[in-house]
């Protein structure tokens, strides 16, 4: 297996051509962004439309440190501009109303369709006035459920168009979820579709929100109008049946309207509303430590530059390559790099609807083909999952059209990073391995594909603009090699503003461990060679398949059920999913720990949370491992997880016998 040491060169034929062609290159751009930002992104901003134009003396102005005063960060102040008229029009104006935004693919292979600018300037134009006519002003959420379809970028750019503030949440999410969303935002309009087809399970999304707006009106909270795509009755069923419109949706009277009945009769002209630099685009919700989902709330000038920046350099987009991301759409991948990242670059993207699985495992490397893919970015968990099929699935198709291959979501290991340069890749692909959050808004660790010399797993170096810093418990910086907590010392364009109705949150979960430093809740080394490896959480998030979840969410859902007494969660080495969910449990005193508890309690977390939070092991435990102060030392039940017997100094533990039962008792599956 490759080590630290290994380092592949990028492709001739990839650098020679590449905005950024050499690793000297990156370097005089990198200094050049972090000594003068304003000149660095005043270039970038020329390239957009502002109805008020930029002043220059309010360009940058920001406070990390919270001993000086409240957190803030604000770029281009004063000037206004609207996101979708520099995504749409200002494309269409210069010329490319008929070249293809989107190819999309539909779970089954028959299904396919394409949208033009100038088509999808039409649709959200339609869209922003229907929005416009339920009521809906700037500022206003929009909550947003929906599947992988062109609708759902209608939705997202409608609600830009006007002002309004879009809050999806991915269709993975249970109704519970949703309504806990729904709640914290205050959305009054919600947009959907009955349904999707994912693989051969038939996902029916109206009927979950129509679950969620009734635990919101219990309430006290009314969702006013929700919108529904029909979609199921256009798309082909994986028995190969053509539904007709599907007419069993429950549509409650005054509430809910059907897409097609509202949307096609809107008009096609719609004046977009002129907002501010720093006024909202979207808010995101993330996993909490504590529990509580984050609304993390991104502004409208800096992400756009840092969204077109980051996917011009890090993809390397030329004007007549097509682009593929597979994120979804409810995630900040799929926001950034699905949406608003290459239609600022007047990118051709594919939008893909389904799984990489159906109806076969080559499904990824056919439509690569299909459409020429030359950029494609996925998740190491994804590459992992199909890594374990034939390798000749992948060989047998022309994957010729690719230059760049992407990874997101987790670290990616050096096997699934070989099998990905070598498989896919055919030794000519550059690799980005982009480390970012929904914080960040866009990459900010990342090698660039025509500079970067790659090492298989290490996300490289920053983005422009991008100050990384390693510091240790004390806060210690730390130079050269070594391993501490990834912190950033300034804010690039990109970076969260606040949490939604929270600003206090967003000040000590980011900027109160280490003041003067934005704090990721990431761990990473420095290898001699400078390269920044991202370890992973040291915080108590646990990453399944790339979804990130708090060990707290999942323990207060399972102490919900009334046999549990206590709960405790870790995360445990998964070879696809990256890392999956332990449980240890210990029941009420009247309840013995069966099946049946064990059943029930999977779907309790399901049911709540959704179904990538469903925990792998669940274990009985007699006691948990607790300090004299009471605090369950988790340090301890990774090592049980794992069936480690180095457990290390257990001298502070309450009772050291409790360690030796849960070796004991650990279930045959685990
Ligand atoms: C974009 C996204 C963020 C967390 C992040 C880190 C992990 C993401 C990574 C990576 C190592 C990479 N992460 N990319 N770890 N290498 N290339 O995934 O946002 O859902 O907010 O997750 O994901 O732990 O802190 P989000």
């Amino acid at each position: 297996m490759p080590s630290e040491k290994s380092v592949y060169l990028p492709n001739p034929s990839v650098a020679k051509n590449a905005f950024v062609s050499s690793f000297a290159q990156y370097q005089e751009m990198y200094q050049k962004s972090i000594d003068n930002p304003e000149e660095f992104w005043g270039e970038i901003a020329k390239q957009f439309y502002w109805e008020t134009p930029i002043d220059i003396n309010s360009f940058f102005r920001y406070n990390f440190d919270i001993r000086k005063g409240p957190i803030y960060t604000k770029w281009l102040d004063g000037a206004t501009t609207n996101i979708a008229y520099n995504l749409l029009d200002r494309n269409v104006k210069n010329g490319f109303g008929d070249k293809v935004a989107f190819y999309w693919e539909g779970n089954h292979p028959d299904d396919y369709s394409r949208l033009t600018y100038k088509k999808l300037l039409e649709e959200v134009c339609r869209f922003a006035n229907v929005l416009r006519s339920k009521g809906v002003k700037k500022g206003d959420r929009v909550a947003v459920y929906m599947p992988m379809i062109l609708e759902a970028v209608i939705t997202l750019l409608g609600c830009a168009r006007i002002g309004a503030v879009h809050s999806l949440v991915f269709a993975g999410f249970s109704a519970d979820s949703f309504a806990e969303r729904i709640l914290d935002c205050e959305a009054r309009v919600l947009v959907t579709a009955d349904g999707v087809w994912r693989g051969e399970k038939l996902l029916s999304l109206k009927n979950i929100c129509d679950q969620s707006m009734n635990k919101c009106a219990q309430k006290g909270h009314n969702v006013k109008t929700c919108i529904v795509v029909s979609h199921l009755g256009r798309v082909t069923s994986p028995s190969g049946v053509q539904k007709n419109r599907n007419n069993k949706t429950p549509m409650q009277e005054g509430r809910d309207v059907w897409w097609h009945d509202i949307v096609p009769q809107a008009s096609t002209d719609c004046v977009p509303e002129w907002v501010q630099a720093e006024d909202p685009l979207f808010m995101l919700y993330t996993s909490g430590s504590t529990g509580k989902p984050k609304g993390v709330v991104h502004t409208t000038a800096g992400y756009l530059l840092y969204a077109a920046t980051t996917f011009k350099y890090v993809f390397d987009y030329k004007p007549n390559d097509v682009y593929w991301c597979t994120a979804d759409i409810g995630w900040i991948t799929g926001h950034t790099y699905v949406v608003y990242g290459p239609l600022a670059n007047c990118a051709t993207s594919v939008l893909y609807e389904g799984t990489p699985f159906y109806p076969n495992n080559d499904r990824f490397w056919l439509v690569v083909k299909k459409y020429k893919v030359n950029q494609f970015y996925t998740a190491p968990t994804a590459i992992r999952a199909l890594m374990k099929f034939e390798d000749d699935l992948v060989k047998r198709v022309d994957l010729s059209s690719l230059k760049v291959l992407g990874s997101v979501g987790e670290p990616i290991n050096p096997e699934a990073w070989m099998w990905y340069y070598k498989l896919v890749g055919r030794e000519k692909c550059s690799i980005v391995d982009t480390f970012w959050q929904t914080e960040t808004g866009g990459h900010v660790l990342t090698p660039l594909p025509g500079a970067t010399p790659m090492k298989p797993g290490a996300a490289a170096f920053p983005f422009f603009g991008v100050q990384p810093a390693l510091l240790d418990e004390s806060g210690n910086e730390i130079k050269g090699e070594g391993e501490g907590y990834l912190v950033f010392a300034r804010p690039w364009p990109g970076i969260m503003r606040t949490l939604y109705n929270n600003h206090p949150r967003y000040e000590t979960t980011y900027f109160s461990k280490f003041p003067g430093y934005y704090c990721t809740g990431d761990g990473a080394r420095r290898d001699a060679d400078g390269y920044l490896w991202v370890t992973g959480r040291v915080d108590d998030m646990l990453n399944v398949s790339g979804h990130l979840m708090s060990t707290a969410e999942v323990e207060s859902v399972l102490t919900e059920h009334p046999n549990v007494a206590e709960a405790a969660v870790v995360a445990k080495p998964h070879p696809v999913k990256g890392e999956c969910l332990y449980c240890f449990i210990t029941t009420t005193d009247t309840t013995r720990f069966d099946d049946k508890l064990l059943t029930e309690l999977k779907q309790l977390v399901r049911e709540r949370i959704g179904p990538f939070a469903q925990p792998d092991v669940v274990q009985n435990a007699p006691a948990l491992p607790k300090t004299r102060s009471g605090k369950i030392m988790r340090r301890i039940l990774r090592k049980v997880a794992v069936n480690d017997r180095d457990v290390g100094d257990v001298s502070t533990l309450a009772d050291s016998h409790v360690v030796e039962e849960l070796f004991a008792s650990r279930p045959v599956n685990a």
